[in-house]
């Protein structure tokens, strides 16, 4: 389904001006004409924390530079061991963007929240869910007035995909089980959120990472599922199937093997084209592109 970037991978550590173990998983928007990343840089230390990549067409020529606000900062006691796995959405209705993260607190991996208007201030809105908790975004828009979440607790040793409701971004509630492990199956292990929800006509559009635990370890496939627009606790279709899963070199070898892991979508409407950024084996960032509608069709027939 989905049609691989020749020249994947568009990010990796060689890329950066500086020396790092990874560059992958990164948050994606389209902001002031440029399709902006956040790839998660992981450090010699094995700390995280986010650069920016900037795209004329977001594809190639990356402009990649630093910024002391997207480092983690050890100050914040849900930072001491880095921050990872950024998810953006723009809220119109808010005109800012929202990156809800993973920053590593004594008490395990929680949910993190910042804003930005311009992708050079950002604004920390500090842990908003208690751990152990990831794969976090929220939706671009209310639903009868609530910020909705999307994220993945760890609760009696399960992970799967949950959904929760906020007046105020900081009070969660009225949390259930969205989208849950299949024994047996490719996701059987865990699940968690991939890139934000992305809305189409047929609903919400939900891609995420499924895992199973093989002899050499986990590995990390994609699938999607279609939320009811207005009541997005409904879980409409969900594949069947993986959509996309490990099988280049780049995705099969690495720090992490046999790991593709998407956090970022850029869907540009006018041409039906949905392009997918992931982190491939925690090493560096691809791209994939698919029509939005053959993927909507695969899932509306499934
Ligand atoms: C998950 C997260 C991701 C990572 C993936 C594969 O639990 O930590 O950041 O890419 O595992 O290692």
């Amino acid at each position: 389904m989905f049609k691989r970037y020749e020249k994947n991978p568009i990010i990796s550590p060689k890329d950066l001006p500086y020396k790092a173990s990874g560059v992958f998983n990164p948050g994606a928007v389209r902001f002031d004409g440029k399709v902006i990343l956040l790839p998660r840089v992981e450090d010699l230390k094995g700390f995280s924390h986010f650069c920016i990549a900037k795209s004329e067409n977001g594809y190639d020529n990356w402009e990649i530079t630093r910024n002391k606000a997207l480092e983690y900062n050890s100050e914040f006691d849900e930072e001491r061991w880095g921050i990872e796995d950024p998810r953006v959405v723009y809220m119109e209705d808010e005109k800012k963007y929202f990156i809800s993260y993973v920053s590593f607190s004594k008490g395990g991996p929680v949910v993190s929240l910042m804003s930005t208007e311009d992708f050079s201030r950002f604004k920390r809105h500090g842990a908003i869910l208690p751990p152990e908790d990831k794969d976090a975004s929220l939706f671009p828009e209310r639903f009868n007035g609530l910020y909705a979440l999307i994220h993945r607790p760890i609760v009696r040793g399960e992970a799967h995909i949950w959904i929760s409701f906020s007046p105020d971004l900081r009070y969660w509630g009225d949390s259930r089980v969205l989208i849950h492990t299949r024994p047996g199956w490719w996701d059987s292990h865990h699940v968690g959120l991939g890139t934000p929800p992305i809305k189409t006509e047929e609903g919400w559009l939900i891609i995420y990472h499924g895992a199973r635990i093989t002899a050499s370890g986990a590995l990390y496939r994609v699938g999607a599922a279609l939320l009811d627009l207005e009541d997005p606790r409904i879980v409409r279709k969900r594949s069947d199937e993986w959509i996309l899963g490990p099988e280049k070199q780049y995705e099969m070898v690495g720090i992490s093997d046999a790991v593709v892991f998407p956090t970022g979508a850029v869907f540009d409407k006018e041409n039906d084209k949905l392009l997918l950024y992931y982190g491939a084996t925690d090493y560096s960032v691809c791209l994939a592109e698919t029509k939005m509608s053959e993927l909507l069709e695969y899932l509306l027939k499934g």
